[in-house]
C-alpha cells in the first residue's frame, strides 16, 4: 500500500465527521466527460458560448442542442465502483455528507443500488450545480423533469413552461449564476462541522464549490484528495492519493463493506 493511501486510510478511520466533495473526475470512468482535462468539454466548447445566462439569452437553441446531446450520452452511463464505495460509506457510517458539483445523478443511482432494502437518502448528495435530469422555467423557476424530446433548435420549437409560457432551461448552474442558497449553506455547514474533507476528481478551481475543503481546514480539519494528478489543493492536503477514483475509493474505503451486485 502506498504511503499516501495509508495516511488517508488512517485519517478516515480517525475522523468523526466527513464531508466528501466530488467533481467530474469521479464520473469519468462511467463515460461522462470532464470539463478541463484532456477530452474535457471545455477543450472543445467555450463555456461562455454554452454555460452562461448570456449564452442562453443570445442562442437558446444552441444551448438546448448541447444539453440534449449530453443528456442522451448520460442515458447510457452507470455509477462506477467509486460512486458505489462512497454510497456504502455514507450508508454505513454516521456523520458522512456527500456534496457534489456533478449534474449527472450518478451518486443518487449508486445510493439506490447500495442501499438494497435500506433508506438510500443518507447517501444522496447536495448537488451544488443542479441536475441534468430536471428543467426549470427561465422566468418563474417552476421545476419539471427533463424534456425527453427536442423538436428543433428554432425558438418556436424549444420547450416552454406550462405555467407562464417562458422558455424552459436545464436546471443546472451556469457561470455567473447564484447557487441554491439552502444547498450551499448546508454544504458549508457540513464542511465546517467535519474533521475531514475527502475531495475526489475535481480540479478545485470553480468557486464557491472549491472553497468547501478550505472551510474544513479553517475549522481545524484535514483534507484528503483522490485525483489522477495534483491540484491547487494538494499542497495543503494531509494526503493526496493519485490514481483513478474507481480503483482508489474501493481500496481506501474497504472497511465499509463489499459492493452489492449490479441490479
Ligand atoms: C480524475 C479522473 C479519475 C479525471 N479519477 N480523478 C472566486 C474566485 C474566482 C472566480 C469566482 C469566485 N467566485 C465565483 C467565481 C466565478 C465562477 C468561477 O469559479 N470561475 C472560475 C472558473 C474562475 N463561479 C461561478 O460563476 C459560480 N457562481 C457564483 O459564484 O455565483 C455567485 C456570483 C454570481 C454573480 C456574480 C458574482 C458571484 C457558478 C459556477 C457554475 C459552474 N458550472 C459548471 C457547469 C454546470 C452545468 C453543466 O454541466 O453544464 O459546473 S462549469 C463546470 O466546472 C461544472 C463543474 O461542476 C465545475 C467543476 O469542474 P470539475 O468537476 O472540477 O471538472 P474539471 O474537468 O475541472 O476537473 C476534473 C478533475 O478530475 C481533474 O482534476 C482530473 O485530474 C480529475 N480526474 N479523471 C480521479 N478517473
Ligand atoms: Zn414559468
Amino acid at each position: 500500500m502506498s504511503r499516501e493511501l495509508e495516511r488517508a486510510r488512517e485519517a478516515i478511520a480517525a475522523a468523526d465527521g466527513i464531508v466528501v466533495l466530488t467533481g467530474s473526475g469521479i464520473s469519468a470512468e462511467s463515460g461522462v466527460p470532464t470539463f478541463r482535462d484532456a477530452g474535457g468539454l471545455w477543450r472543445s466548447y467555450r463555456p461562455e458560448d454554452l454555460a452562461t445566462p448570456e449564452a442562453f439569452a443570445r442562442a437558446p437553441g444552441d444551448v438546448w442542442a448541447w444539453y440534449h446531446q449530453r443528456r442522451s450520452q448520460l442515458a447510457g452511463c452507470r455509477p462506477n465502483a467509486g460512486h458505489r464505495a462512497l454510497a456504502r460509506l455514507a450508508l454505513g457510517r454516521p456523520g458522512v455528507t456527500l456534496v457534489t458539483q456533478n449534474v449527472d445523478g450518478l451518486h443518487h443511482e449508486a445510493a439506490r443500488i447500495e442501499a438494497r432494502s435500506k433508506d438510500p437518502s443518507p447517501a444522496f448528495p447536495f448537488e451544488l450545480h443542479g441536475a441534468l435530469h430536471r428543467d426549470r422555467c427561465s422566468r418563474c423557476a417552476r421545476r419539471t423533469p427533463a424534456v425527453t424530446e427536442l423538436r428543433g433548435e428554432e425558438l418556436e420549437d424549444l420547450p416552454r413552461c406550462e405555467d407562464c409560457g417562458a422558455l424552459l432551461r436545464p436546471d443546472v448552474v451556469w457561470f455567473g449564476e447564484m447557487l441554491d442558497v439552502d444547498t450551499l449553506e448546508r454544504s458549508f455547514a457540513a464542511a465546517r462541522a467535519a474533521d475531514l474533507c475527502l475531495v475526489v476528481g475535481t480540479s478545485a478551481v470553480v468557486h464557491p464549490a472549491a472553497s468547501v475543503p478550505f472551510a474544513t481546514m479553517a475549522a481545524g480539519g484535514r483534507v484528503i484528495e483522490v485525483n489522477l494528478e495534483r491540484t491547487p489543493l494538494s499542497s495543503g492536503a494531509h494526503a493526496t492519493v493519485l490514481g483513478p477514483a474507481s480503483r482508489i475509493l474501493p481500496d481506501l474505503l474497504s472497511a465499509w463493506g463489499a459492493s452489492a451486485q449490479d441490479p
